[in-house]
C-alpha cells in the first residue's frame, strides 16, 4: 500500500490521505503527492472560494510550535488590528516561548482612511507588553510594507535563521509568509483555520527561512458558535465601514444580530454620539429598544444578514447576556471579533447584549474622532 504518512499538503500543512474526501488533506485517487499538487480542501477554497471548517485542537498546535521553537531564532507575532484584543491575546502564550518576540500588526490598510501605520503603532505598543521598536504595522498585501519588514528581519537575522510567524487564526500569517518569501503556495482564505500544520519556507529573496503555523482558535470566541458563512461575514475585505448617529435613552444600535446595545441614561444633555466599526458586510440598526425587539422575534435574517438563522438559534438569540457599562467621550466599546463603538460626545451608561461566552471590552479610542481627524492629511 501507498504510504502518505509523512507526506503533507504545501497549501495547509495538514497530512495528505486518501480516505476522507471531506476531511482536510484529501488527495484524490492517481494524484501524486510529490507533484506540487494541494489537498482538495485548498484547492476548493483557492479555486471556488468554497470554505470548509476543519477541526484541530490548540493543544496540539501548541505541541508543534513548542517542538519547532527550539530552532528560532525570533518569533513575530501577527496581530489583526480589527480584532485586536483576540490576536494580541495569544502574546502571553507567545511569552513564555523564550525567544525574542517581534509584534506585526497587520491589516492597517483596513483603516487607512482614518489613521496611519504609525499611529496604529503607537496606540498598540502602549497596550502591549513589547517596546514600540518592535511594533511593525503593515498591510500583508501591501508589497512595500512587506518588502520594508523583509529587509529589517534581513539586517537583524544572519542567514540560515528561522523566523516563525504566530498568532491567533486569520490574521494574515498566511498571506505575510508569502509577501516575505515571494512563494505563493500557502492557501490564504478568509475562513479562520484554514493553516492545519506548520510549513518551512525558504524565502527566495535571501537566506531566511520563514515558519507557518496553524492559528491559535481557543481565544476567539466565535470560532465554534458560528457556521463558515457568518464567520467570514465578521472579517472585512477591503475596508472597515463607519456609521456615525446621535442615540437617546431608550435607543439601541446593533451589529447585525451579532450584538447590540441600548442607551439608558445620555447625562443631562440627554444624548450622545456614536461611531460604528464593523465589517464590509455588517449591516448597522438604529432603532428604539422595543422595535428591535419585534425585528429579532420572530427573527428577520433578511434584515440582519449576520448571524444567519439557524447560527442565531444555536447562539440562543435574542436571550443574549446582559452587561450594564458606564461610557464616555474618547472610549471605544469593543464587541470583540465583530467591531466597536467609539463614543464621540457625551456620556452615560447603557446595557450590551452578546451571545453567552463573549463580552465587551472598553479602551481609549482607536480611531480619533472626526473632529480630531480634521486638518491630517492621509
Ligand atoms: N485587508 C487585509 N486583508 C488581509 C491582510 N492580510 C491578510 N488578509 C486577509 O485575511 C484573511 C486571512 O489571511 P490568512 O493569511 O489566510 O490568515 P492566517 O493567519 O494564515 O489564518 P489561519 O491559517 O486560519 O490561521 C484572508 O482573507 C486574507 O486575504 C491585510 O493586510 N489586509
Ligand atoms: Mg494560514
Ligand atoms: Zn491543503
Ligand atoms: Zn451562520
Amino acid at each position: 500500500m501507498e504510504d502518505l504518512k509523512d507526506k503533507r499538503c504545501p497549501g495547509c500543512g495538514a497530512r495528505f490521505q486518501r480516505n476522507d474526501p471531506d476531511g482536510a488533506g484529501y488527495l484524490p485517487e492517481g494524484k501524486d503527492p510529490d507533484g506540487n499538487v494541494i489537498c482538495k480542501r485548498c484547492f476548493q477554497m483557492k479555486h471556488y472560494g468554497v470554505f470548509k471548517k476543519a477541526s484541530i485542537k490548540d493543544s496540539s498546535i501548541k505541541k508543534d510550535i513548542s517542538r519547532e521553537v527550539s530552532g528560532c531564532s525570533a518569533i513575530f507575532l501577527v496581530v489583526d488590528i480589527c480584532q485586536f484584543e483576540i490576536s494580541s491575546s495569544a502574546l502571553d502564550w507567545v511569552a513564555d516561548l523564550n525567544k525574542p518576540v517581534f509584534v506585526v500588526i497587520n491589516k492597517c490598510d483596513v483603516l487607512s482612511k482614518w489613521i496611519t501605520p504609525g499611529e496604529i503603532a503607537s496606540w498598540a505598543s502602549e497596550r502591549l507588553p513589547v517596546p514600540l521598536h518592535r511594533v511593525y504595522p503593515l498591510s500583508a498585501l501591501n508589497r512595500k510594507s512587506v518588502r520594508d519588514l523583509r529587509n529589517r528581519i534581513e539586517d537583524a537575522f544572519p542567514p540560515g535563521s528561522k523566523i516563525l510567524l504566530l498568532g491567533t487564526t486569520n490574521v494574515g500569517k498566511s498571506t505575510l509568509l508569502s509577501g516575505l518569501t515571494g512563494d505563493d503556495t500557502p492557501t490564504i482564505s478568509r475562513l479562520p483555520g484554514t493553516t492545519l500544520g506548520i510549513t518551512q519556507v525558504k524565502s527566495r529573496h535571501s537566506a531566511i527561512t520563514y515558519v507557518d503555523v496553524p492559528g491559535l482558535k481557543e481565544v476567539n470566541p466565535w470560532l465554534g458558535k458560528l457556521c463558515a458563512d457568518c464567520l467570514t461575514g465578521l472579517i472585512p475585505q477591503k475596508k472597515l465601514q463607519s456609521y456615525s448617529t446621535v442615540l437617546k435613552p431608550g435607543q439601541s444600535l446593533s451589529l447585525g444580530a451579532i450584538g447590540w446595545f441600548v442607551v439608558d441614561d445620555a447625562g443631562e444633555r440627554g444624548w450622545i454620539k456614536v461611531e460604528a466599526f464593523a465589517a464590509d458586510e455588517m449591516i448597522f440598526h438604529r432603532t428604539t429598544e422595543d422595535r428591535l425587539h419585534e425585528l429579532l422575534a420572530p427573527y428577520r435574517e433578511d434584515l440582519f444578514s449576520l448571524p444567519c438563522s439557524s447560527c442565531w438559534a444555536s447562539l440562543e438569540g435574542p436571550d443574549y447576556v446582559e452587561y450594564r457599562e458606564d461610557f464616555h467621550v474618547g472610549l471605544d466599546i469593543v464587541l470583540p471579533g465583530c467591531g466597536w463603538f467609539s463614543v464621540r460626545s457625551g456620556y452615560g451608561n447603557g446595557r450590551f447584549y452578546l451571545p453567552k461566552g463573549i463580552s465587551p471590552i472598553l479602551r481609549p479610542a482607536l480611531v480619533p474622532s472626526q473632529k480630531d481627524r480634521k486638518g491630517q492629511s492621509r
